[in-house]
């Protein structure tokens, strides 16, 4: 039987709204802490499977969420082809700076790989019943913004300015990781992951001709190989912050949009939930704030998107200091919502 969430990325209209949250295993959960102190860096967690496993599954263990999301993170694929990555305590990504494709190394990209897709197989196995996994990849673009700076936390000047200057070299860069991130997404799905999310995370970076070029092309390439293989297995596109001209650009065949908090739903269900799933987006500050104002916010999130194929979510990843209790409630908020019947 179809799970629930499932469904609802296929495009039908579920009963209940499912839901998940991204970041939804992490630093808020005194669980992920402890075992993080014990693991000793943030990679050691990665490429280990039974590590990886217990934190995929922690979230799903305190809350009913219908979905769990890999533990892993965008940048083991810049890793996995040979660029070295150190993720440091409060600092963020640290990764070699790259501009010249040749320095990709694609031999043996998936077998570097083989961890990710052990701790896959690893949580489908043990997955309670009805609950979906998600496999995920990062954008091109977002990608490509860490190759190039080298670190998080920049303010894309180096990757627009070689964007402009040098188009064939970047295109040459984003084309090795099209090429790497179809064959990555085939592999999580051939390991048991029933959806995929691509996060486009910094799609805001760039607007017009250049967010066809850099965003909307990349991604429509990712999707459309993906298909092939596995026509079936839904993507969710999260173009994130993308402005709505951008979004309707961004219909690029994916099963469902995931929205930043930035748009509006009831722009979402006119323009966007007539064609694709929407999912989403209640602000993370609102999850961290908690109480009658996150509810009342997530209500009316649920009634603007009642009307088609729904799934919820936060518009971006849960914030570190946020009380897993305000968690709790948000789930409890959701599932309790009542949907209305539609005419037939
Ligand atoms: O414990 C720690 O200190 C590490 C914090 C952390 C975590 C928990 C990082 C470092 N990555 C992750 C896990 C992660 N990353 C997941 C796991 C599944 C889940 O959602 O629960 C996922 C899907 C990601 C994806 C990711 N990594 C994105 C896209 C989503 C987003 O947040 O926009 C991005 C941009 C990254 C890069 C990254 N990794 C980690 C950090 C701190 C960052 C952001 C750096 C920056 O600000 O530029």
């Amino acid at each position: 039987m179809e799970k629930e969430i499932v469904k609802a990325w296929n495009g039908k209209r579920t009963d209940k709204v499912p839901m998940w949250l991204m970041r939804q295993a992490g630093r808020y959960l005194p669980e992920y802490r402890e075992v993080r102190a014990k693991a000793g860096g943030f990679l050691n967690m990665v490429y280990n499977p039974a590590i990886a496993k217990e934190i995929t599954l922690q979230p799903l263990k305190r809350f009913d969420l219908d979905a769990a999301i890999l533990f892993s993170d965008i940048l083991v694929v810049p890793h996995a082809l040979g660029l070295k990555l150190a993720f440091m305590e409060g600092e963020g990504p640290k990764l070699d700076v790259v501009t010249d494709a040749t320095r990709l190394n694609e031999n043996g990209f998936l077998d570097r790989l083989a961890p990710v897709m052990d701790t896959v197989a690893a949580v489908k196995a043990d997955l309670p019943k009805g609950k979906a996994l998600i496999g995920f990849v990062g954008s091109p673009w977002t990608v490509a913004s860490y190759m190039v700076h080298g670190e998080g936390g920049h303010d894309f000047a180096l990757i627009r300015n070689f964007a402009k200057l040098e188009p064939d070299a970047f295109q040459r860069i984003i084309d090795v990781l099209v090429r790497v991130t179809i064959s990555y997404l085939d592999a999580q799905v051939r390991a048991g992951a029933e959806a995929v999310q691509v996060f486009e995370s910094w799609a805001s970076a760039v607007t017009g001709d250049d967010f066809k070029r850099w965003v909307v092309a990349p991604n429509a390439a990712i999707v459309a190989g993906f298909k092939k293989l596995h026509p079936h297995v839904p993507v969710i596109g999260f173009p994130r912050t993308a402005k709505t001209d951008d979004l309707l650009a961004f219909d690029i065949g994916c099963n469902a949009i995931g929205l930043s908090q930035d748009v509006a739903p009831e722009w979402a269900a006119k323009h966007l939930q007539t064609r694709v799933c929407v999912q989403g987006n209640l602000a993370p500050e609102l999850l961290l704030e908690g109480g009658a104002k996150m509810e009342e916010t997530a209500k009316n999130i649920c009634l603007s998107l009642d009307g088609g194929p729904f799934v919820f979510n936060l518009g971006h990843g849960v914030i570190k200091e946020t009380d897993p209790s305000h968690v709790a409630a948000l789930v409890e908020t959701v599932h309790g919502f009542k949907r209305r019947a539609l005419a037939a």
